[in-house]
């Protein structure tokens, strides 16, 4: 139970501090996901996201149910990985 609390200040953290984190051009962005329900589901988001133009690495995690993409926001918005999970069939919010 502890553990659970840890974790979520830790992933609540990440998720503040995500919009402003830089990388040189690169943004990184933990985005809540839900639907995936094995490593298939994982590939599936990983193959999709990287067609996009301006996504450098992906990071899906079912069991988390976070999907974490580094990506320049030069080239690719939020909005846009946000429609490609979407598209790909998985959702951006419970229920
Ligand atoms: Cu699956």
């Amino acid at each position: 139970m502890k553990t659970i609390t840890i974790l979520l200040a830790f992933f609540g953290a990440i998720t503040l501090f995500a919009g402003n984190a830089e990388t040189g051009k690169l943004k990184t962005t933990v985005i809540p996901t839900y639907g995936m329900h094995c490593s298939g589901c994982e590939e599936t988001l990983n193959t999709e996201l990287q067609k996009l133009d301006g996504v450098k690495s992906v990071k899906a995690d079912h069991v988390k149910k976070i999907v974490t993409v580094k990506y320049d926001d030069k080239k690719v918005t939020l909005e846009q990985l946000k429609a490609a999970i979407v598209n790909a069939g998985y959702k951006l919010s419970e229920g």
